[in-house]
């Protein structure tokens, strides 16, 4: 394909000069002794060596213009693989290609031996990576700042239908893209207590926090480069290590696992990534994580500044954004800093913190609304639980002399919940202690104002904004899917790549040409033909390439509704055995995605899929007319290969529940059609794709809304739909679980009396749409028409349009470097 670069003869000598040095000098190795993961070490680090070229190019500038810096705060980076990313971005790939070629080595070949990054769980954690590249691409001066978890996201593996969570061991053979700055660490305090000094200068009483514990946070940097080397900036991780290795008087005494106890404390901080279900006995380590984090990154980020500006000046040269609750604590740590140890006045600090965070709200789920027992932060974090309760007084001091005084909204508003045993609500520090807050869809957006944050809403109505998320295109489109933009390039010209929000929508005209429809066919076929070969070697079920891709790919949850999509696998397969004389469109459906370890149902769900993918794939009546598959262990390397391959994008939460999603943009700049509910960012993709090039079905939010209130049962939704009926009978009656018949019972019975879901609700009108889907298929031109429509429309999605939005609207601040900001 045409590429960004033209490879010289002399770069090409070059970067295999580089390549064969690494390989003598960082891995011992020649080249009749490397062995494939020596081979990838050396180009990872060849290919380092360019981007710490622009590193400091950007550092420099950035100092030189004294950019405002944007630090992004975030428990979870869900990056995936970085070779490829990398070399795109240096517009080195084909150097890359030629001179390991002349080295008889295959790039890709070598590129998958990268482990994935997986320091994330979904969404959220590939939002934030998806920004870095962004912001690096825009030239934004940015900061990550999260944790190094030396296990990241488990490891799934099925064992006879069931998953199984096994530890990922990303860094066992090293991680050839960070820097270990040793120099760059912090103490980190937990427990203890605090007292009062006289302060000399203004005679009231300064607090002073005395912990009894004490850990270092190291830090770990990633350069993170943008499209066109436009500018590189840090990912920071920190890994948590103890102060004392090894308490010698214990060793000495005999007690040698009582010797190393409290380095194994010290250190289990950074040792996992938190699943995304948190339970009681779980919580504490969380709560370290989360200030473990927040106290060096400000610390760092405290640091930079006052080296060459005034501490009054932070909300000028720096702008934080919390991702979700997670770093809420950065209000009163932010607080804690510029009050205990630089000496501000509570008032100046107070409005410095507001000035400077913004949060960014990525759920409603209640069950994921953090909030910590006062008990448990008065013991790990007792000046912060002291600044908390000032900040509330404060806060219900300033509402009560505005003359407010309803208990029930004073109660709402507060930053202690006092129902459930007294706890801190993290939402409404975060909310209260930032100059922003922000939803991820306009529908998430407008929900908060109703719900959640309803009355602080009421009381800053200016506070809460929406951006849309969005996707970097580099990692899916150009990267995930070259045939696919090798087309566009050709038809669209070199200048797609630098500005595909503005030029992808000249690809409408294209949609009405047969010969260009045909083409874009046939990269998908191909991008089909390569996830067959992927399933059939992982699972060895073939799958037949002329059926409808069918996907639904995500972590499991009852919101996102896989249970639905099942239901349909189930009516269909009766259907078609029912009437075997039609003609029926073939199809695959694809499952894949991640259960929490101790979210039972959500691996019943999954339990379910293998019980019907084994039933219906061995069912030799349905003629490969249907196969269902479970892809295991989804990442974001599996995204990759899946997304270009989906013909139907599964978008189908119940309305008003999925804040945004970003799997759905993926698929649809790839050219998938959409079978959607109304939620999440789904709705704007229908405003600018157009409803008649998706399948919208279901009930909107406020629809759910109102449903929700006549109960749960769903005995009439059943009793109306035959179709409903029979596949839930046979889903009961153990058709698919012979070995245990009773298994799915419960589950059934949960969807027919209690479908918090509304999966029954919205089971006719999904299968309806999904009889769209059909007919449109077998009228090829139209479907690949609006399959050619919806990459054309999918441009505004881009990450850069979200970073742009934060920068000019929440952050303040001009890019700069190369960035291309305009567009
Ligand atoms: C957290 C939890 C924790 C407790 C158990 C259940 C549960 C369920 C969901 C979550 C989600 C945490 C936040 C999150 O990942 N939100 C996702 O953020 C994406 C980026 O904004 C967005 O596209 C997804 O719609 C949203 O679910």
């Amino acid at each position: 394909m045409s590429r960004p670069e033209c490879s010289s003869l002399e770069s090409v000598a070059v970067f295999r000069e580089r390549i064969l040095s690494k390989l003598k000098y960082a891995t011992g190795k020649d080249l009749t002794s490397a062995c494939k993961h020596d081979w990838f070490e050396a180009v990872a680090l060849a290919t380092r060596d360019y981007l710490v070229d622009n590193w400091e190019d950007s550092a420099l500038q950035i100092d030189r213009s004294e950019q405002k810096r944007v630090y992004y705060l975030s428990l979870e980076f869900l990056i995936g693989r970085l070779l490829i990313d990398n070399l795109s971005n240096l517009g080195l790939m084909e150097t890359a290609r030629e001179a390991l070629a002349e080295l008889n080595v295959d790039l890709q070949d070598i590129s998958e031996l990268e482990p994935d990054a997986a320091l994330g769980n979904g969404g959220l954690g590939r939002l934030a990576a998806c920004f870095m590249e962004s912001m690096a691409t825009l030239g934004v001066a940015a900061h990550g700042y999260g944790i190094r978890y030396e296990h990241g996201l488990f490891r799934q593996v099925i064992i006879d239908g069931w998953q199984h969570e096994h530890t990922e061991t990303w860094l066992d053979f090293g991680n050839p893209w960070e820097f270990e700055r040793s120099e760059a660490g912090y103490t980190i305090g937990f427990g203890g207590s605090v007292s009062t000094v006289q302060a000399a200068s203004h005679g009231l009483g300064r607090q002073s926090w005395q912990p009894t514990e004490t850990v270092r946070a190291i830090a770990y940097d990633t350069p993170i480069i943008g499209w066109k080397r436009a500018s590189v900036n840090t990912l920071r991780l920190w890994r948590s290590r103890a102060e004392r290795f090894l308490q010698l008087e214990r060793f000495n005494a005999g007690d040698h696992l009582g010797a190393v106890a409290e380095a194994v404390k010290a250190e289990s901080i950074s040792r996992v990534l938190y699943p995304a279900d948190i339970t009681e006995a779980g919580q504490e380590l969380r709560l370290r994580q989360e200030y473990f984090f927040v106290s060096a990154s400000l610390q760092d980020l405290l640091h930079r500044h006052v080296k060459h500006h005034d501490i009054q000046r932070l909300p000028d040269m720096v702008a934080i954004q919390l991702n979700d609750t997670h770093p809420a604590i950065a209000v009163a740590e932010l607080m804690r800093l510029l009050v205990d140890e630089h000496g501000l006045a509570w008032e100046q600090a107070w409005q410095l913190t507001v000035a400077t965070l913004a949060y960014t709200n990525h759920t409603l789920l209640p069950e994921a609304l953090e909030s910590w027992p006062v008990s448990l932060m008065e013991r790990l974090l007792p000046r912060h639980m002291q600044i908390i309760y000032l900040i509330n007084a404060h806060h219900i001091d300033m509402l009560r002399a505005k003359d407010i005084h309803d208990f029930a909204l004073l109660r709402s508003v507060s930053l202690i919940e006092e129902d459930q045993g007294r706890r801190v609500r993290m939402g409404n520090l975060a909310f209260l202690g930032s100059h922003s807050v922000n939803g991820v869809s306009a529908l998430h957006t407008e929900l908060m104002r109703e719900t959640v944050f309803r009355d602080l809403h009421r009381l800053y109505p200016n506070r809460i904004n929406n951006k849309t998320n969005g996707v970097t295109f580099r990692r899916w489109l150009y990267q995930s899917n070259p045939q696919l933009t090798s087309l566009l390039v050709e038809h669209l010209g070199d200048e797609l790549l630098d500005a595909p929000e503005r030029l992808l929508q000249k690809l409408e005209p294209c949609a009405e040409k047969s010969s260009f429809r045909k083409r874009f066919m046939e990269q998908r076929q191909h991008n089909k033909q390569a996830l067959a070969n992927l399933v059939q070697s992982w699972l060895g079920i073939t799958l037949d390439t002329e059926a409808i891709f069918d996907v639904q790919v995500k972590r499991i949850h009852e919101y996102k509704r896989q249970l639905l999509n099942l239901l349909h696998c189930v009516a269909l397969y009766q259907a078609i055995r029912n009437d075997p004389a039609t003609d029926w469109v073939p199809r695959v459906k694809i499952f894949a995605g991640k259960a929490a370890a101790s979210y039972y149902q959500a691996k019943l769900i999954i339990k379910l899929a293998n019980d019907i993918s084994r039933t219906i794939n061995h069912d030799p009546t349905l003629r490969g007319l249907l196969k269902v598959v479970f892809i295991p262990n989804y990442n974001v390397t599996l995204a990759e290969v899946i997304i270009p391959a989906a013909d139907l994008s599964e978008q189908i939460s119940t309305a008003g529940m999925e804040a945004s999603g970003t799997s759905n943009m993926k698929f649809a700049l790839n050219g998938a059609l959409t079978i959607g509910t109304m939620d999440g960012a789904n709705v704007e993709m229908s405003e600018r794709i157009g409803t008649e090039n998706m399948f919208i079905f279901g009930m909107s939010a406020e629809q759910v809304a109102m449903r929700r209130l006549a109960g749960l049962d769903m005995s009439a939704e059943i009793a109306h739909s035959q179709r409903l009926a029979s596949a839930l009978e046979a889903i009961r009656n153990g058709v698919f679980s012979p070995d245990d018949p009773n298994r799915y019972a419960g589950l059934v019975e949960g969807l027919q009396y209690h479908d918090r879901f509304l999966v029954c609700a919205d089971f006719e009108a999904y299968w309806q749409a999904q009889l769209r889907v059909e007919a449109l298929w077998k009228r090829p031109m139209h479907w690949w028409k609006s399959s050619v429509l919806n990459t054309a429309r999918t441009g505004w999605f881009s990450s850069d349009r979200a970073i742009r939005e934060y920068a000019a609207d929440i952050w303040n601040v001009m890019p700069g470097g190369s960035g291309k900001l305009g567009e």
